[in-house]
């Protein structure tokens, strides 16, 4: 029996859902995010739906942009962008219950992050038979939480992901395991999961852009520059992957961060804030099921964008929120002088999370995890 595996990934997930919420916003280009304050606002786009994306904006780019390519569209006479503040509670709501719609269809699945899944098909006997099974998948999120997910077929988990992605929205894509080589063949190598910016750079720099030059490059080489994961990428270029599907979703780490809305050297602001977060974290450690941690990270940005983190690991795991605070506290108070600040930069965001995460008392299998 072949192994057919199977990713679903959900459209503008935040987006769809508030669209969906909130009917006088259908059809029109919609941001959840941080607040914009007519382009004041310091935060970032969580996600924009297709509409706005056709005006340039996406994840991650700060939220002043976004309000700028909105007034750019509107000068056009195009309908400016709606704004919306992130809901993570509802989302996380939503997430489960479609994660429990999958798991009808298919018993066998991992969660990879609040809005995407693995399925194990290879139960279905035939890319046919998987093909009509993510068919009915779709249709029963279409009718039961009315949004629209993109899903990919493949012979493993990493064709699988990038299948889904290629005809979003509402695609399904099914990709045989003798159509891998041709089907990533013409593809960015950015398009292959672990290769960040700094690897495409790194590639480019040697002409490598497509996955197809990639293929050429000698396993040796990528090894001696990349180490274990020279391998990883050498496989990958060949559409290889033998990562098993996991069943539990365990997040890695659990964090918050903030951005200010005056940068600031302020102790009494920044500690304030810092144990504001830290308390929401160890919050979530506990709605995670007594989740426990071993290492505290700080990040902090300083106004001129200079991000840097340093960390602290216990002896022992917990999940005490005063210890989290103390720790945090500690890695912060550098900072506020000469040995992290030399030059007294003024602080935009600071940021707080908790890795080595431990679930020593079992339980449900763990949510979100932005
Ligand atoms: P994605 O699946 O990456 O994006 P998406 O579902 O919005 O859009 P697509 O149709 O391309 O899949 O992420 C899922 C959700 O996670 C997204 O709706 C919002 C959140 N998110 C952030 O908050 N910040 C980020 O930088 C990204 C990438 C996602
Ligand atoms: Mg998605």
């Amino acid at each position: 029996m072949p192994r057919i595996v199977a990713h679903l990934d959900m459209d503008a997930f935040f987006a769809a859902i508030e669209e969906r919420d909130n009917p006088v916003l259908r059809g029109l280009p919609l941001v959840v995010g941080a607040d914009p304050k007519q382009g004041q606002g310091r935060g970032v786009v969580s996600t924009a739906n297709y509409k706005a994306r056709e005006y340039g904006i996406h994840s991650a780019l700060p939220i002043s942009r976004a309000w700028r390519l909105s007034e750019a569209a509107r000068k056009r006479g195009l309908p400016a962008v709606a704004f919306l503040r992130v809901d993570m509670q509802k989302y996380a709501r939503v997430s489960h219950r479609i994660m429990e719609i999958v798991r009808r269809f298919a018993p066998h699945i991992e969660q990879a992050s609040i809005d995407e899944a693995y399925l194990d098909l290879s139960f279905t006997g035939s890319y046919e038979q998987a093909e009509a099974l993510c068919h009915r998948i779709k249709e029963a999120v279409r009718t039961e939480e009315g949004l629209t997910a993109s899903i990919g077929i493949g012979p493993n988990k990493l064709i699988a992901k990038i299948a889904s992605g290629v005809m979003k929205p509402d695609g399904l894509t099914v990709v045989r395991e003798d159509e891998a080589e041709e089907f990533l063949a013409p593809l960015p190598v950015r398009a292959i999961p672990g290769i960040g910016p700094k690897t495409e750079e790194w590639l480019a720099k040697r002409d490598i852009r497509l996955v197809k030059d990639l293929r050429r490059y000698p396993l040796e080489e990528l090894r001696e520059m990349f180490g274990k994961r020279g391998i990883d990428l050498y496989e990958k270029a060949r559409g290889l992957d033998e990562s098993p599907i996991e069943e539990c979703y365990e997040p890695k780490s659990i964090g918050e961060q903030e951005t200010f809305e005056r940068d600031t050297l302020d102790p009494k602001i920044l500690g304030d804030r810092l144990k504001a977060m830290c308390q929401n974290v160890a919050a979530r450690l506990a709605e995670e099921g007594h989740v426990r941690y071993r290492t505290v990270v700080l990040t902090v940005r300083f106004a001129d964008f200079e991000t840097v983190s340093r960390s602290h690991t216990l002896r022992a795991p917990t999940d005490s929120a005063k210890v989290l605070e103390l720790e945090a506290l500690k890695l912060l108070l550098p900072f506020l002088d000469t040995r992290e600040n030399p030059k007294n930069k003024l602080i935009r965001l600071l940021g707080v999370r908790v890795e080595k995460l431990d679930r020593s008392s079992g339980g449900e299998s763990v949510r979100t995890l932005l």
